[in-house]
Formats: structure tokens, C-alpha cells, sequence
């Protein structure tokens, strides 16, 4: 009997986590964290060390990466509006694979994490997320998470009557008992078995987004006084137009409370212990992808659908147009990569990963789809790129070049940041005349026209079961 030849077509992980910056090894953002598995991956492939985000939180993050379209062609730019029926016509990242041959199936966070976000009919399998905090989810938001009481010493950062999800530290919880290890353990399942089409796999990780919550040993890899909180300027918000001032004052009464508490440096040693969990994790993912059986004809995608703020800015959380929000890790391997193990310092966004999806993998191609394939930049690491743009919310834009980040919100308010000379971005130049054609030039790439905001979540009935929307 003849051997099967092996599938051209490439199969395709894609590895994401929420709320991750650049505090990674490779990405130089907090010299001491510690990320081994994220830098031997950036070794063997390719770091895009200039990656950015669509938007600068989950939702639009997530829905233009797999709709390939900007929230300003979209109108998805807030986390309570559905992208599904509002977009109708639209084909998912997901959608286009399975329609084309593949088996595409997933597990955790992919989209947006609330119901309603991940139609079910993009996927042949799917193994919905599941909560560290299962006491905190509501019922109608989370209608598969399993209800119960909070565990005693909760909140665990000493903190009582914060809302929601503001918290970290050590549940009374075994490693095996954290949500991501659910999904880590369905791709280790799913790549042991033999497959009979290309696949597409998701595998979405929650760390280290809030409630920061992680095994002992990550804590113990960052002793409290070895803990180094940002630098943050008393004036830093003086040079801000008001736009970017209400932007960064959002949720501001978190990260006052930390300042308060005198907690800043227990905050930040949550997040880099989160961040060093959600690197093991995508070392077991990664090696569950070697030691599977299509290891040489799969291609690997690890990515962080927005950045995150401890305090810069007078800002917790993310949702700014600042480096701090719109930087993300990530990093690509496969049989197609040359130049491997070098940094493309490019700028690239996240609304690039569905072209270059189609790219790589031979499907139709999608007129509609906004971004620009990576394989260039796969190939060669001096292959030339246009600017990144990232929006957040109706109107407010930021491009960024290998040195420039120049914003400017809906009411003409502007920022323009040399980064090579400013990488905290410190000092506001967009009034300098010697930099008015850098500004003009930036300028053309903000997208022509802002779509009109799709309607909110209260717009729609919705029905888990069947997942169906009903316009009310
Ligand atoms: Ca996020």
C-alpha cells in the first residue's frame, strides 16, 4: 500500500493570550521576567518585535483579528456589541478555514469571553472556557460556568469590596484545577490524534489577564523586593489632550486604590507571575505541537490580543493608544520560515494574521480582509512594511512606525511620540513644526471613514442553545 502523501497544505496552532505587553524575555519590556518557553519559540522562528494590536481591548481585538476587518469598517469597537449578527456576511477566520477543507476546533478564550461572541458553527469541536473565579461569573454572561461560593480568603490580595474581577494571588486550587490547563490538556488530546484533513487549532489562555490568579511556584520565581514597579512621571499626563486624559482615567479608582494600599509592587509581582504561568503554558502547548505527528507540516501562531498598563499613565488595565496597550508579543514558526530566530522590527498588526492565513494556506482569498500577509516578512527580515493603525472606540487612531507613534482622537486632539529618543513615551511633540510632515504622513494612513458603532448586546435577544440572536 502506498504511503499518503504528505498534505501540502500546512496545518495551523494558533496560541493566544489575554492581556499579555511586552514584558517577555525576548521583547525586553521587564529585564528578570521570566518566559523560556515564549523565547525559545521566538528563537526558532520568528519575533515580530513591532506587533500590534487592532484595538486595545478583548473584543475588537479579537473580532477584527478573525473577521480581517478594523473596528472602523466593522463598527465592533467596544466588548458589548456581538460581531455576528451585526455582521451577517461575514466569514471568521475559523468559518473560512472549515468551509475549505480543514477541521478547524478550539478551546478557551478565542474570542471575546462573554456568550453570544464564539458561534459555535465556526468549529467541528469546541471545549468551552472555564473560570478561575466561577463565584464571580454571572449567569447570564457565563450560562455554562458552574456556579460556586468563593473560597475562603477570598479576595487573596487582601483588598475586600473590589467589584468583580479585581484580584490575584494562590487560590486553595491544584495547578490541574486553573481554566488554561483545561484547554492546554484538549490541545494536547487533539494533536496526539492522527488527522485526516489539515487542521486548524485554537488554544486560547487566559493568563495573565485579571483576576491574576497563579500557582505558589510563579510567585517564588519574583522575591517582593526584587520587584521593580514602572516609572511613572508626576507630569506625564500634563502634555495629554483630553481624549487621551479620559482614556486613561477609566477604571482609574483601581490603580489609585493599589497606590493607596501601597500594593503597586504586589500588583505588578501578580502580573509577572501570571505572565510566567501562561509561558509554561505555551511551552506544553508548543511541545504537545513537536511531538505530534503533523510536528513538520504545522505552523505555529502565539499572540496577545491587546498590552497592559501597571501604572503608567496613571492607568490599570488597557484601552489607550499608548505602547503600553497596543504592543503585543507575536511570534510565528512553521516549515515556510527563513531568517529564523531574527526580529522583524517592523510594524505589523494583529488584522494581518487572517491574510496571512489565507496566504500560507493556499484558501480563497477575501477581498474584504484589511490586514497584509505576513509571508514577506516570514521569508526575509528587511522585507518593508506600511504602518500599523490601531483604533479604540468610534473615531480615535494611533499609526506606528519602526520610530514614530502619532495619535490623533476624534476631536482632533493630537500625540506624536519619537520612540527611539521617548520609548515611555513621555514627551509630546505633535506641536513641534519640525515634525509636521511626519505627522502628514502618518495621517494618511488612519482609515477614511469611522463606521457608526453596531448595536450593544441589549439590542439582541439571545439564545445559548441554540445560539440565535433575535433583534428585539
Ligand atoms: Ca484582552
Amino acid at each position: 500500500m502506498a504511503a499518503q502523501p504528505t498534505p501540502a497544505r500546512p496545518n495551523v496552532v494558533f496560541i493566544s493570550v489575554d492581556d499579555m505587553n511586552d514584558w517577555v524575555g525576548c521583547l525586553g519590556g521587564y529585564e528578570g521576567v521570566q518566559t523560556p518557553n515564549i523565547d525559545k519559540l521566538a528563537k526558532r522562528g520568528v519575533l515580530f518585535s513591532n506587533a500590534h494590536c487592532a484595538s486595545p481591548l478583548c473584543n475588537p481585538s479579537r473580532t477584527a483579528l478573525f473577521t480581517g476587518l478594523s473596528p472602523a469598517t466593522s463598527g465592533v469597537y467596544n466588548n458589548d456589541q456581538y460581531w455576528r449578527p451585526n455582521l451577517p456576511q461575514t466569514v471568521s477566520l475559523p468559518s473560512h478555514f472549515k468551509a475549505n477543507g480543514y477541521r478547524t476546533a478550539g478551546a478557551g478564550k478565542i474570542f471575546h469571553h462573554t456568550v453570544g461572541m464564539n458561534p459555535p458553527d465556526q468549529w467541528d469541536d469546541f471545549q468551552l472556557q472555564q473560570f478561575d473565579d466561577p463565584w464571580y461569573r454571572r449567569a447570564d454572561w457565563f450560562p455554562w460556568n458552574k456556579k460556586i461560593p468563593a473560597p475562603k480568603g477570598h479576595p487573596f490580595n487582601g483588598l475586600a469590596d473590589f467589584p468583580g474581577e479585581f484580584d490575584w494571588g494562590t487560590p486553595p486550587a491544584a495547578d490541574a484545577e486553573y481554566g488554561d490547563m483545561e484547554a492546554v490538556r484538549y490541545a494536547e488530546r487533539f494533536l496526539k490524534q492522527e488527522q485526516t484533513k489539515p487542521f486548524f487549532l485554537a488554544v486560547g489562555l487566559w493568563h495573565p489577564h485579571i483576576p491574576m490568579y497563579s500557582p505558589k511556584r510563579f510567585f517564588d520565581l519574583y522575591p517582593q523586593d526584587d520587584v521593580r514597579v514602572p516609572r511613572v512621571p508626576e507630569d506625564d499626563l500634563k502634555d495629554i489632550p483630553s481624549v487621551g486624559q479620559e482614556l486613561a482615567a477609566f477604571r482609574r479608582v483601581e490603580v489609585e486604590r493599589i497606590f493607596k494600599e501601597r500594593k503597586w509592587s504586589d500588583a505588578v509581582r501578580a502580573y509577572l507571575a501570571a505572565i510566567s504561568f501562561a509561558d509554561e503554558m505555551v511551552g506544553q502547548v508548543v511541545s504537545a505541537i513537536d511531538r505530534s505527528p503533523q510536528a513538520a507540516n504545522t505552523v505555529v501562531v502565539f499572540w496577545s490580543d491587546n498590552g497592559w498598563h501597571l501604572g503608567e499613565k496613571r492607568h490599570w488595565h488597557k484601552s489607550t493608544l499608548w505602547q503600553r496597550s497596543t504592543h503585543v508579543p507575536l511570534i510565528m514558526d512553521g516549515p515556510m520560515v527563513r531568517d529564523r530566530g531574527k526580529a522583524r522590527r517592523q510594524p505589523v498588526s494583529l488584522l494581518d494574521l487572517y491574510p496571512t492565513m489565507v496566504d500560507l494556506c493556499g484558501l480563497p482569498v477575501r477581498p474584504q480582509l484589511e490586514g497584509i500577509s505576513l509571508k514577506p516578512q516570514l521569508l526575509s527580515s528587511s522585507a518593508n512594511r506600511r504602518p500599523a493603525v490601531i483604533t479604540y472606540l468610534n473615531g480615535n487612531h494611533a499609526a506606528v512606525t519602526e520610530r514614530y507613534r502619532y495619535i490623533r482622537y476624534h476631536d482632533g486632539g493630537e500625540e506624536l511620540y519619537d520612540r527611539q529618543a521617548d520609548p515611555n513615551e513621555w514627551n509630546n511633540r505633535a506641536s513641534d513644526a519640525k515634525l509636521t510632515k511626519v505627522k502628514a504622513d502618518l495621517a494618511q494612513w488612519f482609515p477614511k471613514s469611522n463606521a457608526d458603532p453596531v448595536p450593544e448586546r441589549t439590542a439582541f435577544e439571545f439564545d445559548f442553545a441554540t445560539h440565535t440572536y433575535r433583534k428585539k
